[in-house]
């Protein structure tokens, strides 16, 4: 009993939202305010374009070439997949994980295509670790318009990104927590670190489920 009480586990924090709501900036902030602390942690982020998988996707978001999209879906996922043995141990050894972007995207971004069904969306990403707290932020176009306009990547077109907001709706559950993006950085970093610590105080005692 003593041994498995000393066995404090890491959280999983994940970050999802539309293209421009801030996650990348939040994430780094979140990472230094843990590091200060002491506390051990480390950023991953999806897709992870420096792997051979993460490179094919690089070339298709940034229109390099084609890849019909059931194949893509299943590359998002599997460069997932190539880092969740690392996440595991890590997670079972004490470090807190934060993680720009996650399955919630692969699902969402897929689902608005025409013709895809979310069950179906769902499926590759079955068995991988389940997030403590989803940090959902959000923002309205008209918001979000201020921030810049889109670079060129595939996806980045205001309808689109509309698709992809809506699906998110329909995949939350008590572990997601939404937030309103419409503030400063460091207003909604403090809203951010609030909600990570409570998060990273409750879950060291539970075990890391699945998706
Ligand atoms: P980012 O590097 O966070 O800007 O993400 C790149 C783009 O890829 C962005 O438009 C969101 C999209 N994306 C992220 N993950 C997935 C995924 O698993 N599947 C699909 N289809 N798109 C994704």
């Amino acid at each position: 009993q003593a041994r498995l009480c000393a066995m404090k586990r890491g959280a999983l924090i994940v970050f999802e939202g539309g293209d421009h709501s801030g996650k990348t900036t939040q994430c780094t902030k979140l990472i230094h305010a843990f590091e200060s602390a002491g506390e051990k942690v480390k950023l991953f982020k999806f897709p992870d374009r420096t792997s051979t998988i993460g490179q094919m996707i690089n070339n298709y978001l940034g229109s390099k070439c084609e890849i019909e999209d059931h194949s893509v879906h299943l590359l998002f996922s599997a460069n997932r997949w190539e880092k969740q043995p690392r996440m595991m141990e890590l997670l079972e050894s004490g470090t807190t994980l934060i993680v720009d972007r996650y399955a919630f995207s692969g699902v969402a971004f897929t689902a608005a295509k025409p013709g895809f069904a979310i069950e179906w969306c769902k499926q590759p990403d079955i068995g991988l670790p389940r997030p403590d707290l989803v940090c959902f932020l959000t923002l309205d176009t008209e918001a979000a318009a201020k921030r810049g306009t889109f670079g060129g990547e595939r996806y980045e077109r205001t309808d689109f990104q509309k698709k992809v907001m809506n699906n998110f709706e329909k995949l939350k559950d008590s572990t997601w927590k939404e937030i309103d993006a419409d503030k400063s950085i460091d207003d909604l970093h403090k809203e951010i670190l609030d909600l990570a610590t409570t998060t990273m105080a409750s879950v060291a005692q539970n075990p890391i489920e699945k998706l």
